[in-house]
């Protein structure tokens, strides 16, 4: 884990130039210069050096698209396209995104800029873009069919807007949208306020990421379309933990957590060790007197939310969606529930048949993070964050806020894992322990149940079915 998440990267490091193959030379000799990126670190800040100055944002195991100025515009190049994207080390999905990635780029303006955005459709089918919560004409808006013809495979499109109000938002395709996005076309939008907002406080690190799902069977590579709940892949900008790269921060600085949820549910967003407010939403910042500390938000399909709080508490803590099965990738979810039965009597006889035969989850899931049973190929890793005490037993959607009172203001470098200082962890207790007091109402005896069957019955536990099993 710690080899791929300790480089950042800086944004003109490791960028091409996107071969125009199916878009004609003299088309593209008057367009910027699409900006293209494979790699699924998280990239540096690109502080802006053309246009006017804003404090730039962090997107995990993602970056920022540059752009040109043209006249006083601000031009962008987005390129619709298949990429190959590496959701955790070793595990490559074949999806669709923008520049060479899924999530395309985060795009990052200031209130009142002009913009302009060449859209380039290497798909094979057609697409459109929608600014997902941006006040614009009503021409710009992306629904293909309704505000514009769809973009052709190999056609470009431009899309020109100011961008009026300061917020947190999105783009994706409104064309063939449920395979589009299945597919991992989505990305970020950032305006930044362009003078001192009264609802928008200046912070130390500024952090975004976008909520998504993917429907992969172990051993393939492409995601299956037509699934509209049960995913097994949860990710955060198309990666799953132990490849979600942590947030960084200084102690004491103050920081902001941008999250936009493009799956088909609902997402508690929960942080451990630190309250935060609820800043911001799709519509803009919130009014300072709907803002309530808490651990936890909901972020809804479709929805932005944007959390801040004071990074005052050194660690490494825990930052993850509070969906249990979020938490949990890869899994099929069929598999009875076997916790308490005991296998050992029906495993020897199936293994006479069957001699690679495994019991498991008899004592609960966390076995599985430890065992060593061999996956099919190109398949994500199910529970095996390795932390400093062992396995994390968390995948999918999850992460760390590594708080360090030594790291540098702007250093994003993962600083390894906490050092906790003497007599702060959990330890064993090796003392005498008293016998538990009981109580004559334990045990549900207070309140005897009437119309209770004269004979007891036994509870039919179900036998494993292995046909079931998605892993
Ligand atoms: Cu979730």
């Amino acid at each position: 884990m710690t080899n791929r998440r300790s480089f950042l990267t800086g944004a003109g490091a490791i960028t091409t130039a996107v071969a125009a193959a199916s878009v004609s030379r003299v088309a593209m000799a008057a367009l910027p210069e699409p900006v293209l990126q494979t790699h699924a670190e998280t990239m540096s800040p690109l502080v802006p050096t053309t246009g006017r100055p804003y404090n730039p944002v962090v997107t995990l195991n993602g970056w920022t698209l540059p752009w040109r100025m043209n006249n006083g515009v601000k031009e962008f190049h987005l390129v619709a396209e298949p990429v190959v994207r590496e959701m955790s080390p070793g595990f490559k999905a074949h999806l669709w995104g923008y520049n060479g990635q899924s999530p395309g780029p985060t795009i990052e303006v200031v209130e009142g800029d002009r913009v302009r955005i060449f859209v380039t459709n290497k798909l094979p089918e057609h697409t459109s873009v929608h600014w997902h919560g941006q006040r614009l004409p009503n021409g710009m808006d992306g629904v293909s069919g309704l505000n514009q013809p769809a973009i052709p495979s190999g056609k470009t499109f431009v899309y020109e807007f100011v961008a009026r109000r300061p917020g947190t938002f999105m783009y994706h395709p409104h064309a063939d949208e449920m395979t589009q996005m299945a597919m991992g076309m989505m990305g970020f939008w950032i305006t930044h306020p362009k003078v001192k907002h009264p609802l928008i406080d200046d912070v130390d690190r500024d952090f975004v990421f976008l909520l998504n799902a993917y429907d992969i069977d172990p051993g393939a590579y492409t995601p299956k379309i037509m699934t509209m709940l049960d995913f097994n892949l949860w990710s955060w900008n198309s990666r799953v933990f132990p490849g979600i790269d942590p947030l960084v921060v200084r102690k004491n600085d103050k920081v902001r957590i941008r999250i936009g949820n493009l799956t088909m549910t609902n997402h508690p967003i929960h942080l451990h060790g630190h309250e935060f407010l609820v800043t911001g939403t799709d519509g803009g910042p919130t009014p300072k007197s709907t803002r309530m500390y808490e651990v936890t938000t909901d972020v809804a399909v479709g929805q932005m939310r944007q959390i801040e709080f004071l990074a005052d508490e050194e660690g490494d803590w825990a930052f993850h969606c509070h969906k249990s099965h979020h938490t949990m990738n890869a899994m099929g979810h069929e598999v009875p529930t076997m916790i308490g039965v005991d296998h050992r009597k029906v495993a020897r006889e199936i293994t006479k048949l069957v001699p690679d035969y495994m019991v498991m989850g008899e004592r609960g899931m966390a076995d599985m993070a430890e065992m060593e049973m061999p996956l099919p190929d190109n398949t994500a890793p199910m529970m095996t964050g390795a932390g400093p005490f062992g396995s994390v037993e968390m995948g999918g959607m999850f992460s760390m806020l590594k708080v360090r009172k030594d790291q540098k203001p702007g250093d994003y470098k993962d600083p390894g894992w906490y050092k906790h200082p003497p007599g702060t962890v959990a330890y064993e207790w090796t003392g005498i322990l008293p016998d538990p007091a009981r109580f004559a109402s334990e045990g549900g005896k207070s309140m005897p149940a009437q119309n209770m069957p004269a004979q007891e019955i036994e509870v039919q536990v179900r036998k494993p079915v292995m046909g079931n099993m998605k892993h």
